[in-house]
C-alpha cells in the first residue's frame, strides 16, 4: 500500500526528457486505498527555487493544467504532487519527484545545420550511406551535456566509442516536410573533460530508401541524406559549449554498404573499425570535409509518444541444417525485429540471412514479401563478431542463413523484437485455449505494426499507414497499449496531408501508389480516421486537447462528405474500397464485396457525423454540436429510407449491412431494429456461423450481435474454427493476425493473391469486443474515471478476465461460472465509480476498491 500519489506522466511521456511544450500537463494517480480526491498541491523545483500551488481543491488528476511559469527551452523542473482525500485529515504523503525538461521550443535554438557526404551520389542508383563525425575538446568539467538530434534519413548516434540511447530508425516516419522529429538525450556520462568525438551512422530509411508500393518509389523526401545534432554542454562555471552540425564535420563511407528499410542491410566488417568514434585512435577514412545541406527548423518538433526499440527477444525454436549448408531457424512466432548474430569465421566470409513469415515445402515463403527482398548480408572481419543490421526492420518467423562457417547452434541467433515502446496497459485471457491465442494473435500484430506509425503490415513492399486499417483497430490498441502520443504525433501527420477540400488521404504519410490510390480520393471506413480516431482516443485517455486539436480535421471531413453526398445526403458516388476482403471477394479484387459499397458509404458518413458532434459538445461548441448532430439525424433517415427494405430487410441481405445499421444507430427504435438483429442472427446461422464480412463488417458484427439479443451468435462466430472464421487461422498455426481470412487455406497452400501479409490487426479487431463483452469491461466517461463492468458470457467459456492501466489506475475484472450463478472480483482504480451489470442481476454501483460479488447473492433482475 502505498500513501503518496505517483505522478505518471508529462502530457503523454512518462520521461519528461525533452518535451515539446512548455506548459506540459500533469497526470498522478491516487494512493492505494484512497477512493477519491478532494484537493491536490503541485510542487516544482528549478533552479534550485521551490513554488507550490498550495491546497487546490479539485478532483482533478489527469491531464491537470501546469500551474506555473512556463518552461523555457532546455529549462528542467522537478515536479511532485500530495493529495487530500475523503476519511483522511490532510494531505498525503509526496509522490516522488519526477523530472520534465523542455527541449528546444523555438528554432531559433536550433544552430546545427543539415551535413552530409560530399562525394558525388548517383540519386538513382543505391548508395552507400555516410558516417559523420567531428572532434572537439571540452576546456571545463561537466555538469550536464544534452544531445538533441534528428536526420534526413535515419541516425545512430556515437560519442567516444558508445551508442547514444537504444531506439532504432530514428526520427521515425513523419510529413517530413511540415515534421521532422528530434530525439533529446542525456549524454553527460558519454563527454568529458578534455578530447571527445562524436559521430553517427546515417541510413536512407524512409526519407531516400526504396518505400511503398513495389519497392517503386526513392528519394521521395531528397537525396540528401543528412545529420543534425546538438550537443550541448553545461559546465561547472555555468558557461556552455555547443557542438552543432557544421562545416568543420567530417564523413566517410560507412562500412554498411547497402541498407534499405525493405530489401535489408549490407555491412563489410572488415571496413569498420569500433574505434571509429574515439579520438584519436581508428583506422577508418578516408574522413573529408561535409557538405551542408538546407534545413527548415521551425518545421523540428520533439517526440510526442515513446521511440522505437528492442522490447523482447527471441531464440530459435529449432535450427535444421539442411543437406546443402543453409540452415533453416524457426521462431516459433511471427514477429518484427531483425537477427543479432554472433559468429566466428574467417575474415571475407559473407553469412546471408533471409527471412519469410511462411514455408511452403520447408522453404521460405518469399511471394507475400513482393518486392521486400528482407536479406541481410555480413561479411566477417575474421574472428569473433556480434553482428546486427542498423537500419532495416522485417516481418518473419522463418530465417534463413546461409554461408555460416561451422555448425550453427542455437545460442548463436537471435531475433530481436522492436516496436515503438509503448506501456502494455490491457490483458485479456478465457477458458477457451484458442480464443486466448487468438488475442495473443492481435497483440502481436498490434507490436510488429505499431512501428512509429500504424502500418497495415511490417513485411511486404508496402507497410503504409493505412487510415482504414488503425480506424478499425484504435478502440482495441488503445485497451492494450497507451498509444495516445504515438497516434496523436500520427495524426498531426494526417491533419499535414489532408487535402485542402477536406480528403483524408487512404493512407499517411503519403507517398505515391498505383492509379487507384493516386491522386488521393475520399473514401468511407478509411477517411473516418479522421473523426473516430480522435475521438476513441480522448475517450480512453480523457485527453480532451487531443480532441479539440484534431476537431478541425473531423470537421473538414464530415463537411466534405456533406457537399459529395448532396441535399439528399447520401454518399452514392465515387470511388469506394467498401467492406474490404469480404471473404468472397476474389483474390484479386478484393473491393468485390456482396455489401453495397454506398451503403458502407452513407452509413459511415451518418456514423462520423454523430462523432463531430458529440466531439463538438464535449469541446462546449453547441452549435456545432447541433448542426452535427442534425446532420447525422438526416444522413440516417436518408440510410433507412434508400437501404432499409418496407418488410425490415436490407438491399444489400448482408451481415455487413446489418451489423452497420445496428451499430451505428442508422435504425428506427425499436421494431426495425429487433428485425434487422433478427435478420443478422439468420444470415450468420444460415452460413453455418463463419465470417462473412470484410474490414468494415467484422469489427462490428459482434457488437450488432450482442446489442441486438444474439450474443449467442456472436459467440458461435468467435468461437468457429472452420473457414472463414477468426479461429481459422488458429487452427493453422497462426501466431499473428491474418490479412486475409484464408492467408494459408485449408490444404496448406498460400493464398494465391498479390496481398497476402501474414501480419495485419484489422481483422483483429474482435479483441474490443472481447474486452467489452466476454471479460465485460468498458469505459463510460472519459480516461474511465466511470466504467462498466458486464460480462456477457457465452460460447462453453466458463472463466474470462481483463485488467486494463486507466489513467486513475488499474481496473480488472475476473469472474467465473459456477452450478448457480456467476463470482467476480473487481477492481475500480481509486477516484472512479463502476457501474456492475451481471447477468439476470439489477445493476450496482460500486466504488474505488477490491470487490468480490456471487451472483445468487445480489438482487435479482425480474424475469
Ligand atoms: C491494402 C492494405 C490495407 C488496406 C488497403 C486498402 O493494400 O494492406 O490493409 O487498408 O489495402
Amino acid at each position: 500500500m502505498s500513501p503518496q500519489p505517483a505522478l505518471v506522466t508529462f502530457e503523454h511521456l512518462h520521461n519528461g526528457l525533452g518535451i515539446g511544450v512548455d506548459a506540459p500537463r500533469l497526470s498522478w494517480t491516487l494512493p492505494s486505498g484512497a477512493v477519491a480526491q478532494t484537493g491536490y498541491e503541485i510542487e516544482i523545483e528549478r533552479a534550485g527555487v521551490t513554488e507550490t500551488t498550495g491546497h487546490v481543491a479539485d478532483s482533478g488528476q489527469n491531464f491537470v493544467p501546469w500551474p506555473f511559469r512556463p518552461l523555457t527551452s532546455r529549462e528542467r523542473a522537478d515536479v511532485r504532487v500530495r493529495v487530500w482525500t475523503p476519511g483522511r485529515s490532510g494531505p498525503s504523503g509526496w509522490s516522488a519527484s519526477a523530472s520534465v525538461e523542455a527541449g528546444l521550443l523555438h528554432p531559433s535554438d536550433w544552430r546545427a545545420l543539415p551535413v552530409a557526404a560530399a562525394w558525388p551520389e548517383n540519386p538513382d542508383t543505391d548508395r552507400r550511406p555516410a558516417r559523420v563525425r567531428r572532434d572537439f575538446t571540452l576546456g571545463r568539467p561537466v555538469t550536464r551535456a544534452r544531445l538533441y538530434i534528428t536526420a534526413h534519413g535515419l541516425y545512430e548516434a556515437e560519442i567516444n566509442g558508445r551508442r547514444i540511447g537504444d531506439d532504432i530508425l530514428s526520427p521515425g516516419w513523419t510529413v517530413y516536410g511540415e515534421r521532422l522529429r528530434y530525439y533529446t538525450y542525456d549524454v553527460t556520462d558519454h563527454v568529458v573533460r578534455g578530447a571527445n568525438r562524436i559521430g553517427a551512422w546515417l541510413g536512407d530509411g524512409w526519407y531516400r530508401g526504396h518505400i511503398g508500393f513495389d519497392g517503386g518509389y526513392r528519394n521521395l523526401y531528397g537525396t540528401d541524406q543528412s545529420l543534425i545534432a546538438q550537443l550541448e554542454v553545461l559546465h561547472d562555471d555555468g558557461s556552455t559549449t555547443t557542438v552543432a552540425t557544421d562545416s568543420t564535420w567530417q564523413a566517410a563511407p560507412s562500412p554498411i554498404v547497402f541498407s534499405g528499410l525493405y530489401e535489408g542491410e549490407t555491412f563489410d566488417a572488415r571496413l569498420d573499425d569500433a574505434a571509429w568514434s574515439i579520438p584519436g585512435q581508428d583506422t577508418t577514412g578516408p574522413w573529408t570535409p561535409v557538405t551542408v545541406h538546407h534545413r527548415d527548423p521551425s518545421t523540428f518538433t520533439a517526440p510526442t509518444g515513446p521511440a522505437v526499440r528492442c522490447t523482447q527477444i527471441l531464440h530459435p525454436a529449432s535450427v535444421t541444417a539442411k543437406a546443402d549448408g543453409r540452415h533453416l531457424i524457426d521462431f516459433g512466432q511471427n514477429l518484427v525485429g531483425r537477427l543479432r548474430i554472433t559468429v566466428d569465421g574467417p575474415a571475407g566470409t559473407t553469412v546471408t540471412l533471409r527471412h519469410a513469415e511462411i514455408l511452403q515445402d520447408g522453404e521460405l515463403a518469399t511471394r507475400p514479401l513482393r518486392a521486400a527482398t528482407a536479406t541481410d548480408t555480413v561479411i566477417l572481419p575474421g574472428g569473433l563478431f556480434t553482428w546486427e543490421p542498423r537500419f532495416t526492420l522485417h516481418g518473419f518467423r522463418y530465417a534463413e542463413v546461409t554461408g555460416w562457417p561451422g555448425e550453427l547452434d542455437e545460442t548463436a541467433v537471435e531475433a530481436r523484437v522492436y516496436h515503438t515502446d509503448m506501456r502494455r496497459t490491457g490483458w485479456f485471457e478465457c477458458s477457451n485455449p484458442l480464443v486466448n491465442r487468438l488475442h495473443e494473435n492481435v497483440v502481436w500484430s498490434m507490436r510488429g505494426n505499431f512501428v512509429d506509425i500504424p502500418t497495415d503490415c511490417p513485411q511486404r513492399d508496402e507497410r503504409l499507414g493505412w487510415t482504414g486499417d488503425i480506424q478499425v483497430f484504435a478502440p482495441t490498441a488503445s485497451f492494450l497499449y497507451d498509444c495516445t502520443g504515438m497516434l496523436d504525433s500520427w495524426l498531426r501527420d494526417v491533419a499535414a496531408e489532408q487535402l485542402p477540400d477536406g480528403t483524408v488521404p487512404w493512407y499517411v504519410p503519403v507517398i505515391p501508389g498505383g492509379p487507384q490510390w493516386t491522386p488521393i480520393q475520399p473514401g468511407a471506413a478509411w477517411g473516418d480516421v479522421a473523426t473516430l480516431t480522435p475521438w476513441v482516443l480522448y475517450r480512453r485517455s480523457g485527453d480532451l486537447n487531443l480532441l479539440s486539436r484534431h476537431f478541425p480535421m473531423a470537421r473538414a471531413w464530415v463537411d466534405l462528405m456533406a457537399r459529395l453526398a448532396g441535399p439528399d445526403r447520401l454518399w452514392d458516388s465515387g470511388y469506394q474500397l467498401g467492406d474490404w476482403l469480404d471473404p468472397i471477394a476474389p483474390p484479386e479484387d478484393p473491393a468485390a464485396s456482396r455489401t453495397d459499397r454506398y451503403l458502407v458509404a452513407t452509413g459511415y458518413f451518418a456514423w462520423s457525423a454523430r462523432h463531430l458532434a458529440l466531439s463538438a459538445a464535449e469541446l462546449g461548441d453547441d452549435e456545432a454540436a447541433d448542426r452535427y448532430s442534425g446532420l447525422a439525424d438526416e444522413v440516417a433517415g436518408a440510410f433507412r429510407d434508400r437501404y432499409v427494405l418496407p418488410d425490415g430487410r436490407m438491399t444489400s441481405d448482408t451481415p455487413t449491412a446489418y451489423a452497420l445499421a445496428l451499430v451505428f444507430g442508422l435504425l428506427d427504435e425499436p421494431e426495425q431494429r429487433a428485425r434487422a438483429g433478427d435478420r443478422l442472427a439468420e444470415v450468420v446461422l444460415e452460413d453455418g456461423a463463419r465470417i462473412a464480412t470484410g474490414f468494415v463488417g467484422t469489427p462490428l458484427i459482434c457488437d450488432a450481435l450482442t446489442d441486438s439479443g444474439h450474443v449467442d451468435v456472436a459467440y458461435r462466430l468467435l468461437t468457429q474454427t472452420e473457414c472463414p472464421s477468426w479461429l481459422y487461422p488458429v487452427t493453422m498455426g497462426a501466431t499473428t493476425i491474418w490479412e486475409r481470412w484464408d492467408g494459408l487455406r485449408p490444404d496448406g497452400s498460400l493464398n494465391p493473391g498479390g496481398m497476402t501479409s501474414f501480419n495485419h490487426y484489422a481483422l483483429g479487431a474482435v479483441a474490443d469486443w472481447m474486452h467489452r463483452v466476454v471479460a465485460g469491461i468498458e469505459a463510460m466517461e472519459p480516461g474511465f474515471r466511470k466504467l462498466r463492468f458486464r460480462p456477457r458470457p457465452g460460447g462453453g467459456i466458463t472463466w474470462a478476465r481483463a485488467r486494463h492501466e486507466t489513467p486513475y489506475g488499474v481496473a480488472a475484472i475476473s469472474w467465473e461460472q459456477n452450478a448457480t450463478g456467476m463470482l467476480v472480483e473487481l477492481t475500480v482504480p481509486a477516484g472512479c465509480e463502476a457501474v456492475v451489470e451481471l447477468p439476470r442481476c439489477t445493476p450496482v454501483v460500486l466504488g474505488a476498491g477490491d470487490h468480490r460479488l456471487d451472483t445468487t447473492e445480489l438482487d435479482q433482475l425480474a424475469a
